[in-house]
């Protein structure tokens, strides 16, 4: 049987906003995604996910979606996404749709008929409730549940002309959609084929989990400090969701090419339950995007609030997902995307004696685990958070709408602004750096989020004509996913190097076996003993990061993959 494509592929996620400007207007669209097409397939990539294109009042950058069958006019025409598929495919590249059918934008036709009147056909495919018995509509605390939104406000929204609240998990512009009703999966499935016919490739589906709401909705417990409930608990794997994910499979995909791929984005999904969406493909999910080890280095209870990492921790998580999902389900492999801060910052050392390595030996670590790659456009030259220098920098409605909360409740601006420099969504979405010229090559003088502040070495320009750069490491690492099956195949196992921050772990088949180690510090690490043991016998590198370390020492961020004794030449 052949395998699928993304066993030893790489994602690239392009959030069209921040990739290239075509018409100078300060924001990215398919005319510049077309005008750089060559770079993702000098890079090597599989496939790029294109984050959401479609109409939208852009409340939540596009994820508030208003037509699902046509392109906003500030990104371009169907036309323009026609050619940018025919593009990627002369170039063996595919293109993964962003579907965003948890909720719409309250300006789509199905919710402006929902709020006419409680008989319109539309009412039911929305989630309304009456005011909380013995309350009055619109008061506080007369929200049906004490549930928050993920957007720091209440998850319901009066709607004062027909006397009810709508459920929202996310702003108040993004009403949740009533997965219950057969018409919206219905309309689900057919919007999907319509995009599958126009040739897309497959689906990143947006916070997929949490389509299924329990039929009862209850109020949940407050933690200390916070001022809703978390509602996570009760909707992050709802009654129906294994149901609704088999019938979309039977429904869109059965009957398509199995190369199609299905991505499901699912905040707070244990393994298990990662396992049980991904074990076949008549579960309907390929692989999940899981957020575990994107909340080891966060506050519990509070996302936006940082504490440090630990690579021990950081390590055993990998290897828990890597262990449960081998032979039963997939795992992606990512570090940071739209939502989150910069993988060099965050898991790096931005400074400049240490950002070129620490790049390269976070990616090194990272990607040459089980599972498919994948990466965040500007990821592949190093790029670094956005400079926030005050709250009026904050794009992002999560931090504008977390600030609002916090210093309401009492926080004093300063401290809070500290935390969402390191945590931010806005971190990542600043435009690429394609060159030194003023505009950074983007397209636009004045782009709608002002270029990061960064090393003048930190442009896809500058890198390409340097081949020891972090742009030829990651050509150099999807290459390498390419090349060697065992990348794909092998099973994985972590070696236990105490409490130090080496990450290392070998990959092993029947025929061969890779040990892949990294020095995740800025401090030089003396080897522990087992892993001294593997590295007397291991061959010259296959790939390398950072300076070399003495025998029995790993320098600041040094990382390498080689081949143990046994591997076939
Ligand atoms: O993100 C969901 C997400 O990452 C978090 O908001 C998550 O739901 C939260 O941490 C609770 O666990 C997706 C998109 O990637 C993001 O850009 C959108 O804002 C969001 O869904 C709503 O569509």
């Amino acid at each position: 049987m052949p395998q699928p494509w993304w066993r030893s592929g790489t994602v690239y996620q392009i959030y069209p906003h921040s990739f290239a400007d075509g018409n100078g207007d300060g924001m990215g669209d398919l005319a510049g995604i077309l005008s750089r097409v060559d770079h993702l397939q000098w890079l090597g990539v599989d496939a790029v996910w294109l984050s959401p294109v479609y109409p939208s009042p852009q409340h939540d950058n596009g994820y508030d979606v208003s037509d699902y069958r046509d392109i906003d006019p500030r990104f371009g025409t169907l036309v323009d996404l026609d050619r940018v598929i025919e593009a990627l495919h002369e170039r063996g590249i595919r293109l993964i749709m962003d579907l965003v059918v948890n909720h719409t934008s309250n300006e789509h036709p199905w919710f402006v008929g929902a709020c006419e009147s409680r008989e319109n056909p539309y009412r039911d495919w929305y989630i309304w409730r009456d005011p909380r018995p013995g309350t009055m509509g619109g008061e506080p605390g007369a929200e049906p549940t004490n549930w928050g939104s993920f957007f720091s406000e209440p998850a319901w929204t009066w709607h004062e002309p027909t006397g009810q609240y709508y459920l929202h998990l996310y702003a108040r512009q993004q009403p949740d959609l009533n997965w219950r009703n057969p018409q919206v999966r219905t309309a689900v499935h057919e919007l999907m084929g319509w995009w599958l016919d126009r040739g897309v490739d497959g689906f990143r589906m947006d916070v997929i989990n949490l389509i299924s709401k329990p039929d009862e909705l209850l109020d949940g417990p407050i933690v200390a400090g916070a001022m809703f409930s978390d509602p996570s608990q009760f909707v992050r794997f709802g009654p129906r969701l294994s149901e609704h994910l088999a019938e979309m499979h039977e429904s869109v995909f059965a009957n398509r090419p199995a190369d199609l791929v299905r991505i499901g984005e699912t905040p707070g999904l244990t393994v298990e339950q990662a396992r049980q969406l991904t074990r076949s493909r008549e579960c309907g999910l390929d692989m999940v995007f899981q957020f575990e080890h994107m909340e080891l280095d966060r506050t519990p209870g509070d996302r936006l609030s940082p504490v440090q990492v630990s690579i021990p921790a950081l390590r055993e998580n990998l290897q828990r997902w890597q262990t449960a999902l081998a032979g039963q389900g997939w795992n992606s492999l990512y570090g940071n995307n739209h939502d989150q801060p910069r993988l060099v910052s965050r898991f790096g050392d931005p400074s400049p004696e240490h950002w070129a390595a620490s790049a390269k030996a976070v990616a090194l670590a990272l990607y040459l685990l089980q599972g498919t790659a994948s990466m965040f456009q500007g990821e592949e030259i190093g790029m670094v958070g956005a400079t926030v220098r005050s709250a009026a920098d904050l794009r992002d409605i999560r931090s504008v709408n977390y600030l609002r909360a916090a210093t309401m409740a009492g926080l004093d601006e300063a401290s809070v602004l500290e935390a969402l420099r390191r945590t931010a969504r806005d971190n990542a979405r600043t435009p690429v750096q394609w060159s030194t010229a003023t505009d950074a090559g983007f397209g636009s003088m004045t782009p709608w989020m002002p270029v990061a502040e960064h090393l003048p070495t930190i442009t896809v320009e500058a890198q390409r004509n340097d081949p020891d750069s972090v742009l030829h490491f990651y050509r150099a690492l999807i290459a390498l996913r390419h090349e060697y099956p065992i990348i794909a195949d092998g099973a994985s196992r972590m070696l236990d190097t105490g409490p130090t921050p080496i990450m290392a772990y070998l990959r092993e088949t029947a025929a061969e076996t890779l040990i892949i180690v990294a020095n995740l510090s800025s401090v030089a690490q003396a080897v522990p003993a087992l892993l001294a043991r593997h590295l007397a016998a291991a061959s010259p590198p296959l790939l390398q990061s950072g300076p070399r370390g003495g025998t029995g020492t790993l320098a600041p961020w040094q990382a390498f993959a080689a081949r143990l004794p046994g591997s076939p030449p």
